[in-house]
């Protein structure tokens, strides 16, 4: 994620319907052609009249927001935060290889993986209206499970993220209504086949 302005949406890297039947195809296409967008779009707008933001990149622009000019700190943090949460979604959805002994690294920490599906499930649950749950390393090289409100990111946090489920609404009500934890059981049966494949 090195590109800077103008941000593009880049193609999801598999087919929409690649993840049927745990995510539908029409959710994806949603998902990712307009929800993503629209986020896209936004960050090109709130960037255009600040050249000397050009040539950051996302990670860049989320790392320190209060080094964003004031009058489009909010915009830039929303929208950038959009665009790195949804890429980094799409992208460990349909990953083969994670980086770094993943699931070496989720049985050290966790002890075995129910207890990870139970802790990491029960941190989706827990996010209150729109937000993430995410896997990530510390600093110190040690596995996490954290929540972000809305489109805020582990980035200006220092963490490094490894895994992230999308819990707003738009990400599973199309097919799973309001259950969202059926939504993460069926994310969790993609990260399985994806992580015990590799
Ligand atoms: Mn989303």
């Amino acid at each position: 994620m090195n590109e800077h302005y103008p941000f593009v949406n880049p193609p999801l890297p598999y087919a929409y319907d690649a993840l049927e039947p745990c995510i539908d195809q029409k959710t994806m296409c949603l998902h990712h052609d307009r929800h993503l967008q629209t986020y896209v779009d936004n960050l090109n707008h709130a960037l255009k009249d600040y050249p000397e933001l050009h040539t950051l990149s996302l990670e860049e622009l989320l790392a320190r927001p209060d080094r964003l000019p004031s009058s489009v700190r909010t915009a830039v943090t929303n929208n950038a935060g959009g665009v790195f949460n949804h890429i980094f979604y799409f992208s460990i959805l349909g990953q083969i290889e994670y980086p770094g002994n993943l699931l070496g690294h989720i049985f050290f920490t966790f002890g075995n993986f129910e207890e990870f599906e139970k802790k990491f499930t029960d941190a989706a649950l827990s996010v209150f209206g729109s937000g993430y749950a995410w896997l990530v390393f510390d600093q110190t090289g040690m596995l996490k499970i954290i929540t972000t409100k809305n489109q805020d990111t582990p980035i200006p946090l220092g963490l490094y993220p490894m895994l992230v489920i999308d819990v707003w609404e738009h990400a599973y009500y199309l097919k799973h209504y309001n259950l969202r934890a059926d939504y993460i059981k069926n994310w969790f049966h993609i990260i399985k086949q994806n992580l015990f494949s590799s």
